[in-house]
């Protein structure tokens, strides 16, 4: 069967918490366009977030219930709302969980800036509280619930820090040996040490602990996608409408690497790269974002197993490289900024990525074809752009300086 389409007989409820961010929106509209039942559950903190930072998307998201009717308008599919805060609002989440009956539930509703997660202690206390608490009130309200939902969690590459001394970081588990006292060696497979580099990121190394207490206590059926940078903005679904339109994040909080230099070469700003450039990360395209989680679903632990673990990234790219290759695009100029973080100014990357291309993954990998895509999205929208939230200047430690470029 293409990806594009379900059979009646594998149609789901799927409940998209953090539906209305930057991943759970296009994949709302990707799992409903192909047949699925959807619901989304959404506090639209990230929209508060917005208003505190004074930091618009770059292009302009509709209000919520305006996108659920223009997309009813345009397919005739309904998706339904809920607005819960899943971390303090326990027995409402709970009892939309009893009444909706969901198969599965794929869980987006994470603070997920690091940057932001770094800003003060005060930003440090929200990502950890909402983080912590939404995990495992999902986990929680599952059991609760008596229902066998398959969870799938949107997490991160970032819980495994990123330098591996050659080795190519595994999914999620790492063979190892053990030398008993009789000399005897026994062999385990562990999960991954875990290694942030944020606030934000260690939440996510937090949930990996949640998730295999309430797999081996209670049998719940869990796969974590550890997800590597996503770029791009807009998918198939969401460039059926302008109303659709998906999230472009380019502040220095929430903008990602390469979203951001894509962004700052069309609106003629130098590309801001962190210290030498040297780090080398993951990335997706958010149109593979959307598969994989369709993938994901479609194949779903057994009560029996253990955590599924993927590693949701298709390439690796090295900072200083990207900035090279949009400069020789755009002609834009590149700064190299002090590097705000505390973090490796240099770091080799090895991923695998086998589980999602045996299951049938074309990845997108990084093309003009596609980077010119974001260059005509931020392009169009250049008026909305304020040039004084483009630097990052949140602040690891008190050593670290503000990324800002000379003038
Ligand atoms: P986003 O901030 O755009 O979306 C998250 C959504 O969750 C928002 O709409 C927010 O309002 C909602 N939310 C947060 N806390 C909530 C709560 N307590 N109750 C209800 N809703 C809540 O983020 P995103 O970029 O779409 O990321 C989604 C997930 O994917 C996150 O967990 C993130 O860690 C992970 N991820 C993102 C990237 C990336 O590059 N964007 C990469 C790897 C992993
Ligand atoms: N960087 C620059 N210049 C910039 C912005 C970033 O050089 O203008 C550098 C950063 O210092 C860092 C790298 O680019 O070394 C990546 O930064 P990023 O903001 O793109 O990514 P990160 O903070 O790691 O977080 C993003 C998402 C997060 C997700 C993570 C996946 O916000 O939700 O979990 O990517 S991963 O990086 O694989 O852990």
């Amino acid at each position: 069967m293409r990806l594009d389409q379900t059979s009646l007989n594998s149609k789901k409820k799927i409940m998209v918490l953090g539906g209305d961010g930057f991943c759970g929106w296009p994949t709302s509209l990707h799992l409903s366009q192909v047949g699925h039942d959807i619901v989304i559950i959404d506090n639209l903190s990230r929209r508060n977030i917005d208003n505190e930072l004074e930091a618009e998307s770059l292009t302009p998201i509709q209000p919520i219930h305006t996108r659920l009717n223009a997309w009813k308008e345009i397919t005739g599919k309904s998706i339904d709302f809920y607005n819960i805060d899943i971390a303090n609002e326990y027995a409402e989440f709970l009892q939309v969980i009893q009444s909706e009956k969901p198969d599965v539930i794929i869980h987006f509703a994470e603070q997920r800036s690091a940057p932001y997660s770094m800003k003060s202690p005060k930003h440090k206390r929200y990502t950890v509280n909402n983080n912590m608490n939404v995990t495992h009130n999902v986990l929680c309200a599952i059991v609760e619930s008596s229902l066998d939902i398959h969870l799938v969690h949107l997490g991160t590459m970032g819980v495994y820090g990123y330098g591996t001394a050659g080795l190519k970081i595994p999914e999620g588990y790492l063979d190892m040996e053990v030398k008993k006292e009789n000399g005897e060696r026994v062999e385990q497979q562990i999960l991954y040490p875990t290694n942030p580099g944020s606030i934000y990121h260690m939440t996510k190394s937090q949930d990996q602990l949640l998730f295999q207490y309430y797999n081996k206590n209670d049998d719940v059926r869990i796969t974590d996608l550890h997800q590597g940078i996503v770029w791009g903005t807009n998918t198939k679904e969401t460039n059926l409408d302008d109303r659709l339109i998906n999230r472009f994040d380019y502040d220095g909080d929430y903008g990602t690497v390469l979203n951001r230099f894509l962004m700052q070469a069309a609106v003629g700003y130098p590309i801001t790269v962190h210290g030498t450039g040297g780090q080398t990360r993951a990335f997706i395209h958010i149109q593979d974002t959307v598969r994989c989680i369709q993938l994901a679903i479609e194949n779903p632990p057994a009560r029996t197993d253990r955590v599924f673990i993927f590693n949701q990234m298709t390439e690796t790219h090295r900072v200083a490289d990207l900035a090279k290759l949009i400069s020789k695009l755009t002609g834009e100029e590149i700064a190299y900024v002090p590097n705000p973080r505390k973090e490796a100014a240099e770091n080799e990357l090895h991923v695998k990525n086998d589980l999602f291309l045996s299951k049938g993954l074309q990845p997108i990998t990084l093309n003009e074809g596609l980077l010119q895509e974001v260059t005509k999205v931020a392009k169009r929208f250049k008026d909305r752009a304020d040039y004084e939230k483009i630097p990052a200047t949140s602040l690891w430690t008190k050593e670290q300086k503000p990324g800002v470029p000379e003038v």
